[in-house]
């Protein structure tokens, strides 16, 4: 903060020049030009994805699909295999949903097992914005995937692409009995209504994928077909804009990494008004000093009547002032970088007709976190809700530990009609249980071998999260998802497993596990050799710093291990891992 008080910020009409706003479409970068000369992200769409003579898209259709949540792949173990085969690359489309705050009914969670089933590579993929998404579609079958979400009122809409993404919210606000908490349960009615003012208007995505029909009057897409982008504009947003709700106690979303975090601040089981944080982002890339993680700052404080008044305000500054020409610098984080916190609240001011002011004070030690598993009362009386811990977010019945996960779930859900949620961290909640059927689901559970935080499940694995990195993603550089167990198996063979560490990989410096926020994180530099980075904490309020580069896969337990060990002899009473190495810093910690 003291860094960002002091430094000079610039003129915002030099900032609108320098980032080509107002420049002709020929200056700016060609995904402008085609999102706005698309006609509502239509361009060829429909026509190349009927087309059974390929398998995959042109360039031009693949980025407006984004905004469909559709992203083209290949299988990236047999691309040079195929490549001296003389074959084209294994094509397939993975398709991200929506789920605002994680939250699918019960119906909702069978037709996502049905689509994992039928269209997929038979898994469900929990990610770190507590959504689903499923991998190896074929580019035939997308509308079939469509339709079966749409039956569900479910959407794949706007997951993807230059719009806002998911809104992430903590899983049980809306059920959780914690006293201290009361009063968070109006967050998901915020959620849905932002996810609602954010979807894009264009009725494209139904137009291409449901053949036009306006059958399904429940859609919730379907009641907003005015095609008038008054939130977006032609352009829509300069880049992907991601939202998230929280309290300070029970930070599971990581607030600070988002372009706009709307933090509740609670007194006697009411919001009494939320403070305004914006530009977080954790995107970078190896070697580009123009690039950084970022954590976002406190702007202002609102009431409960502003907030959504609010979040149009930071929409659509980062519409008018995010960078049109350089894709690398168009998140909100550089306009904060670039014009500062105390133009930025003054202009949200202007958009708000109203001087607004500052954020409330929050001291480091207000900040809590917590991952939901195991059971717990719910505010509805006679209700429970269990988290269960999915390794990575990999639903699927072929893991290495042989679990039958998503018959498993399948089946809870089936029977009990629990309600589902998914977590930041990548587990699973599962709802709305009478108490009754408690003792009939763990043991179901404790059958299967799925863990609801004790038992086998280290304490360090419960704290891992991962990124999904190949075979899928075509921006990795290294290995995440498939190797990070590993790693995990030899840290606790070291003895380490009982230690609660905040440990995530990434398998490039995007850092879609948010690698940048833990206490440890792992970034892939190339395959087989990572970054570590050390020093966030557990709570998710600061960024770690690089320690070592270019460390050997198989070399990651011991690099580990040698710091746990340290931290073990040398820390204070009661000091947390990432508060130790903050302290001592890197340097200290290198010798
Ligand atoms: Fe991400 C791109 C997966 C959360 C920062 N991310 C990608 C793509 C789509 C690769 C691509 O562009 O070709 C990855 C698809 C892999 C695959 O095969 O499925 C991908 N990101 C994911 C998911 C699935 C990781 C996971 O294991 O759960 C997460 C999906 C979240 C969701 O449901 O919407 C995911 N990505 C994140 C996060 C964390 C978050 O949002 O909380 C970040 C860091 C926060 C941020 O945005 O700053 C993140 N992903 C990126 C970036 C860097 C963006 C930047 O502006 O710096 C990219 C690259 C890009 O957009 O060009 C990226
Ligand atoms: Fe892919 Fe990189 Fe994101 Fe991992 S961090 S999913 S490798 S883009």
């Amino acid at each position: 903060m003291a860094e960002q008080c002091t430094k000079q910020y610039k003129d915002p009409a030099v900032v609108r020049a320098e980032q080509g706003i107002d420049a002709p479409a020929e200056k700016k970068a060609g995904v402008e030009k085609l999102k706005r000369e698309s006609n509502g992200f239509r361009g060829n769409v429909k026509k190349e994805m009927l087309d059974e003579s390929v398998p995959m898209v042109s360039e031009d259709s693949y980025n407006l699909m984004k905004h469909f949540g559709m992203y083209q792949q290949d299988d990236r173990d047999t691309r040079n295999e195929r490549k001296r085969a003389g074959l084209d690359k294994d094509w397939s489309f993975m398709i991200r949903t929506k789920l605002p705050g994680g939250c699918a009914t019960p119906e909702q969670y069978l037709i996502l097992d049905d689509i994992a089933n039928n269209w997929s590579n038979g898994s469900l993929r929990i990610t770190t914005r507590q959504t689903i998404q499923f991998h190896g579609v074929g580019k035939l079958k997308l509308q079939s995937v469509v339709r079966a979400l749409n039956s569900r009122l479910l959407t794949s809409y706007g997951a993807c692409g230059d719009v806002v993404r998911n809104v992430m919210n903590c899983p049980v606000a809306d059920i959780d009995a914690t006293p201290a908490y009361r009063g968070r349960q109006i967050f998901t009615e915020l959620t849905n209504v932002i996810n609602a003012r954010t979807l894009p208007r264009t009725s494209a995505f139904y137009d291409i994928f449901i053949n036009g029909e306006k059958d399904n009057e429940l859609a919730p897409i379907a009641r907003l077909r005015d095609e008038k982008e008054d939130l977006y504009g032609d352009s829509y947003m300069p880049r992907k804009f991601k939202i998230g709700v929280t309290i300070p106690q029970d930070n599971c979303v990581d607030i600070f990494s988002h372009d706009l975090g709307i933090v509740a601040l609670l007194e006697n089981g009411f919001v009494k008004g939320y403070n305004i944080l914006a530009g977080g982002g954790l995107g970078s890339s190896h070697g580009n000093k123009e690039t950084y993680p970022r954590i976002s700052d406190p702007i202002c404080h609102v009431t409960p009547d502003e907030v959504i008044r609010a979040v149009d305000a930071v929409i659509t500054i980062q519409r008018d002032y995010g960078n049109r020409t350089n894709r690398k610098r168009a998140r909100l984080k550089y306009v904060l970088d670039e014009l500062g916190p105390e133009w930025f609240r003054a202009e949200m001011g202007r958009r708000m007709s109203r001087e607004l002011p500052e954020a409330v004070a929050i001291p480091d030690s207000a900040w809590g976190f917590d991952d939901h598993l195991g059971w717990h009362e719910q505010i509805q009386p006679g209700l429970f809700y269990v988290g269960i811990f999915i390794e990575n977010g990999r639903i699927c019945d072929k893991n290495r530990d042989g679990i039958p996960m998503r018959t498993t779930l399948r089946g809870i859900v089936e029977k009990f009609r629990t309600q589902v949620r998914m977590t930041g961290q990548q587990n699973i909640i599962l709802a709305n249980i009478a108490e009754k059927h408690v003792a009939e689901i763990t043991k179901i559970l404790n059958g299967s071998g799925l863990s609801t935080g004790s038992g086998k499940l280290s304490t360090l694995r419960r704290n891992e999260i991962s990124c999904v990195s190949l075979p899928t993603c075509g921006l990795a550089l290294g290995e995440a998802e498939r190797v990070m167990p590993g790693v995990i198996d030899k840290l606790e063979e070291m003895g380490f497993g009982n230690e609660r560490i905040m440990i995530r990989i990434s398998g490039c410096p995007n850092s879609c596990s948010r690698a940048p926020m833990s206490e440890i994180g792992l970034i892939a530099r190339a395959p087989g050799k990572y970054n570590i980075y050390i020093g966030g904490d557990y709570e998710g309020t600061r960024l770690n710093k690089l320690f070592k580069e270019t460390v050997l896969l198989d070399e990651l337990p011991n690099e580990i291990g040698k710091l746990i060990t340290r931290w073990r002899a040398e820390r204070l009473q009661g000091e947390e891992f990432g508060d130790f190495c903050h302290r001592l810093g890197n340097e200290a910690l290198l010798k």
